[in-house]
């Protein structure tokens, strides 16, 4: 049996890749473990606990109504950000603005995360797979001073980290920080994250293609042709396309990521600019999605060129495999 190696050693011995590593990456790493621990806890009893079930009632900037695991996610976070001395400020898709940490320890952070705390929350109350996205960048404004917008508003390609935590029939946490991605799974009886997915890469190819058909008229019609190609024909080892959509995005994602596929989220007549945000689901996948082999794009563009100008600006989003996402491309007009 072989070694278990956990994150806090996996990271420690990452540590030594970077010359200049001085630790505060790794402290930020342990702190979005810890955060998602307890909100691994709280999500497995959430159909247990009356007081987190059901709409909190208020509504976030998306307009949707924030479900009580939402907030109580969001807090969890900015709580382990506030108070671990490495971030200077944050964006969440729960907070209509940024949040620039106020104690002079955090002002001199260097870096800046923006995450979405529990994506997918509406799957909640019928017992779904859901996840958290985070992005980590530096800061852009001066060291000492608070947290400013362009802090915020980088190029996915400047992210110096990104990763993303599964609440699934085991808690994973994948991430990347540029060298390869890795992935561990929440061992309960420890308490501990273990590796259990070394160096994952992305099939070049698959069989599954995950969208909500139920656009399928309200969007581009190449997208219409590509998913009638893949009720049509074999992929390229000759095996017949399957439609999986979960309705969650990390759930969708991390299937993809294990067996291949692709996902699609395009715009539409309804939601012309996509429905899935940039900063904070897209750019983080997408940064995962290429250390592991695979693509992300809007459709026409690298998703991680993007300049963005809105924290929760939306983009149509085909992510996956490379040859199911160069296929789907090239359907569209
Ligand atoms: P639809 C959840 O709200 C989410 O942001 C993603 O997790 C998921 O992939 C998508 O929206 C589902 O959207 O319109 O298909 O219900």
């Amino acid at each position: 049996m072989s070694k278990v190696i956990t994150l806090n050693e996996f990271i420690m011995d990452r540590q030594a890749d970077f010359t200049n590593a001085t630790g505060e990456l790794s402290r930020i790493l342990n702190d979005i473990a810890v955060a998602s621990k307890i909100v691994s806890r709280d999500v497995r009893k959430a159909g247990l606990v009356d007081h987190i079930l059901g709409a909190h009632g208020a509504t976030n900037i998306q307009g949707e109504e924030q479900q009580k695991l939402d907030v109580i996610a969001d807090e969890q976070f900015i709580k382990a950000f506030e108070n671990g001395g490495e971030i200077c400020g944050i964006a969440s898709e729960e907070n209509d603005d940024y949040l620039a940490f106020q104690s002079e320890t955090a002002k001199n952070g260097k870096y800046v995360v923006l995450f979405d705390p529990l994506d997918g929350s509406s799957n909640i109350d019928v017992n779904v797979s859901i996840g958290t996205i985070f992005s980590i960048y530096r800061r852009k404004s001066e060291q000492g001073s608070l947290a400013t917008l362009d802090d915020m508003l980088q190029k996915g390609n400047e992210q110096v980290a990104a990763g993303y935590v599964l609440y699934g029939s085991s808690t994973m946490l994948v991430y990347t920080t540029g060298r390869g991605v890795n992935g561990f799974t929440l061992d309960p009886s420890i308490g501990e994250f273990c590796l259990s997915h070394p160096n994952m890469k992305m099939p070049e190819t698959g069989r599954i293609y995950a969208m909500n058909e139920g656009n399928i008229d309200i969007c581009e019609s190449g997208i219409k042709d590509y998913v009638q190609y893949c009720q049509s024909f074999e992929n390229d080892k000759g095996a017949p396309y399957s439609g999986r959509y979960i309705g969650s995005l990390v759930a969708d994602f991390h299937r993809n990521m294990i067996k291949g596929g692709i996902y699609i989220y395009p715009d539409t007549t309804t939601s012309p600019e996509g429905k899935l945000r940039l900063l904070y689901e897209c750019n983080p996948l997408a940064f995962i999605a290429e250390q592991a082999g695979g693509l992300a794009t809007t459709g026409r563009e690298r998703v991680l060129n993007i300049e963005p100008t809105r924290l929760h600006q939306r983009v149509p989003f085909f992510t996956g495999s490379k040859n199911m996402v160069e296929k789907a491309m090239s359907m569209l007009k």
